[in-house]
């Protein structure tokens, strides 16, 4: 049948949450305002050659100044949910010690705006923005960073933790670890295997302290981490290693200390010259598995690998590259595509490997609830004369995305919601303002916010299951 009316048929169940997400650096410029004090992102930024064109997150969108504006848009749209991050910079800028009042009412007064438009706020406590007098201090492969983060995380919940629901510790662990500290596309742009492997490791810490202190405040806490589809360009015997070497850095290294409470065997084997894991301290793991109300997956693409080293793409790359590899102890590996369209970040459309990475997680892991924390695309969005947005390729991306996560569902996955990244254009990390994943298109000169058809379309669609 032609049936193929983007949303049509999609049946998620009653009480599936629709949101859309943004993270704190990405948004809300601002960056001295209130007493906030500067992060590993406002460090590297700065730094000449990190981010394409000298981008940085200064003004950013202004959501810090305009987000009574954002929120009035998200009740427009009928999104249920907000997922922002907070940055640990604004509401503790050395990292300890007392909270900077100024900042905390600003997250104050989002999460009562929110509130009042009948939107749940979804805060993350980190999404990568680590104070720099803690980078200073040697940053994520330390371990009092750990620590640093735990007491953070207790003082803002006390403060907060009335309004919300549903914690977030991490976003992306991954990123943090193996891109700031590994191939130092990210910040703070070191490049030191050994202290990535450590970085992922005290990241992991600081969630499962974190996790114990707020759930025995009686909050419900979760982490997010970034999934990939992982698939050897062939089944020669190398390719097949090379597949499980990538699943097992991306995915396993994050997955098995969380919810498993171990680290898996043949990713430490395979890290045996990076690094003895003499890092890892007694009781670690069992910090680190503490029970979790929810799992957040980030899924975006595939990866496509081969056991010979590839074209030099590796998997990766920032807008500036860096020569370095973010894959300790497989640097070997190469990554290909294969023959699937890709978005403006040159990332394969791959609808069927979130219902695969969603399916994977509840097969191999104990049960939790799991959430889409993010999943969407940057495409070449450009106005029309008419001022219309127009982005069929977003509409169908998401609607092959939600068709995935039914499919995941139907398949017996405990999946209770899905975020779309982003709501806004923003600040896209090493590429800057150049790449957009928004729902709503922001015009940086002037900063109007004008929703694209996939907006539009997105409403429509929580809208219409609300409506059922
Ligand atoms: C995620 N990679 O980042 C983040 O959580 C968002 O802040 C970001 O804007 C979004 O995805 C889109 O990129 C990633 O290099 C950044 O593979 C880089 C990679 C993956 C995820």
């Amino acid at each position: 049948e032609s049936q193929t009316e983007p949303g049509t048929g999609l049946q998620l169940p009653p009480g599936f949450l629709f949101g859309a997400a943004t993270a704190a650096y990405q948004v809300e410029g601002a960056a001295t305002a209130d007493g906030r004090g500067p992060s590993i992102w406002d460090t590297f930024s700065h730094t000449p050659g990190r981010v394409l064109g000298g981008e940085t997150g200064d003004v950013a969108i202004e959501h810090y100044q305009r987000y009574r504006e954002d929120v009035a848009l998200m009740s427009d749209l009928g999104l249920q949910a907000y997922r922002f991050s907070i940055a640990w910079p604004r509401v503790q800028p050395n990292g300890r010690g007392a909270l900077n009042q100024a900042g905390v009412d600003f997250y104050s007064r989002l999460i009562d705006e929110l509130l009042a438009a009948g939107i749940e706020p979804w805060p993350t406590l980190y999404h990568w923005d680590l104070p720099q007098p803690l980078e200073d201090a040697g940053g994520w492969p330390e371990r009092d960073t750990a620590e640093r983060f735990a007491d953070y995380a207790g003082a803002i919940s006390a403060v907060l933790g009335d309004r919300v629901r549903q914690w977030t510790t991490l976003n992306e662990p991954w990123c943090s670890a193996f891109l700031g500290y590994g191939s130092g596309v990210h910040a703070p742009g070191r490049q030191d295997p050994a202290a990535a492997v450590r970085a992922g490791h005290h990241l992991m810490l600081g969630h499962g302290l974190a996790a114990g202190l707020l759930r025995s405040g009686g909050h419900q806490v979760g982490v997010t981490i970034n999934l990939y589809d992982v698939v050897p360009v062939s089944e020669r015997e190398i390719d097949v290693d090379a597949a499980r070497r990538i699943d097992g850095l991306q995915n396993r290294f994050f997955l098995d200390p969380v919810l498993l409470g171990s680290y898996p065997a043949d990713v430490v084997a395979d890290l045996a010259a990076v690094t003895d894991f003499s890092h890892v301290h007694d009781g670690d793991l069992s910090v680190i598995s503490t029970p979790l109300d929810m799992l957040g997956v980030n899924y975006y693409s595939r990866h496509v690998v081969t056991g010979e080293a590839g074209n030099g793409d590796d998997g990766h790359g920032g807008a500036a590259g860096s020569g370095a590899s973010p894959w300790p102890g497989s640097e070997h590996v190469g990554f290909s595509k294969g023959d699937l369209p890709v978005t403006a970040m040159g990332w394969e459309i791959h609808a069927e490997g979130l219902t695969s990475v969603l399916e994977r997680v509840s097969v191999e892991y104990p049960p939790v609830p799991l959430y889409v924390t993010e999943n969407g695309a940057a495409f070449a969005d450009v106005p029309d004369p008419d001022g219309l947005v127009r982005d069929p390729d977003r509409i169908s991306y998401l609607d092959g995305h939600l068709r995935a996560c039914q499919a995941a569902i139907d398949a017996g996955v405990p999946l209770r919601g899905y975020f779309c990244w982003s709501l806004f254009d923003n600040f896209e990390w090493s590429w800057g303002y150049s790449r957009r994943f928004g729902l709503v298109y922001v015009d940086y000169e002037t900063q109007t916010r004008t929703p694209k058809s996939s907006a539009y379309w997105y409403g429509d669609l929580i809208r219409g299951r609300l409506a059922t």
